[in-house]
């Protein structure tokens, strides 16, 4: 079988110091580099917003971040301005290995949010990563990065549907975790057929 590493959002804004802070999101960069030497394909996500996103509280008026709110694709957690195109919260952490083969941005269509690297939040609209790996002969696949409740989370559980073999390596992620959602993510992400491993 043909593996990738996929390196899920190690951006600024993620870290420490960052617009929409991980915690201990930095101390995952050595043990990220390290781990690419094992792989032949390594892919790197990196969100990418507009300014005025439709994901940041700050674009509706009397709403503030972490609050939800129902969107015409379902609901959506509204987050501070982050991930900003072209900004330095949206570059990659300074020490990441950026030496991939392919970087995949998302979330740049301004209506709506994409925390899966295979599908924006409406579920339907392909980022086109599928048929990358798929055309590629890739079929197992590792995830690591930020967050591991939300875009880590979505990557497996779609992947997994999606017939990949997927490894999450839990301690190469760190989570949000509001309001339980690292359990919940965990979960999903097991129940979906994803093998959570340290
Ligand atoms: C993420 C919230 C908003 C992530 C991205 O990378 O997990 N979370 N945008
Ligand atoms: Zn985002």
């Amino acid at each position: 079988m043909t593996s990738a590493l996929i390196v899920i959002d190690v951006q600024n804004d993620f870290c420490p110091g960052g617009a929409l802070a991980v915690s201990g999101g930095n101390d995952i960069v050595t043990g990220i580099n390290a781990l690419m030497d094992d792989f032949s394909t390594v892919i790197l996500t990196q969100d990418w917003h507009p300014a005025g996103h439709s994901s940041f509280a700050s674009s509706h008026p009397g709403q503030a971040p972490m609050d939800l709110i129902t969107m015409p694709y379902g609901p959506q957690v509204l987050w501070p301005d982050h991930c900003v195109q072209g900004t330095a919260g949206a570059a990659f952490h300074p020490d990441l290995r950026t030496d991939g083969d392919l970087i995949i941005r998302k979330g740049y269509n301004p209506a709506i949010d994409s925390y899966s690297a295979f599908f924006e939040n409406d579920q339907t609209t392909p980022t086109g990563l599928e048929g990358y790996l798929k055309s590629r002969g890739i079929t197992r696949l590792t995830m690591v990065g930020l967050a591991l409740d939300f875009c880590v989370n979505y990557s497996a559980v779609d992947a997994a549907r999606l017939g990949f073999d997927v490894t999450v390596r839990e301690d190469l992620t760190r989570a949000i975790d509001m309001n339980g959602s690292r359990d919940a993510a965990l979960t999903a992400m097991q129940d979906a057929g994803a093998r959570i491993a340290v």
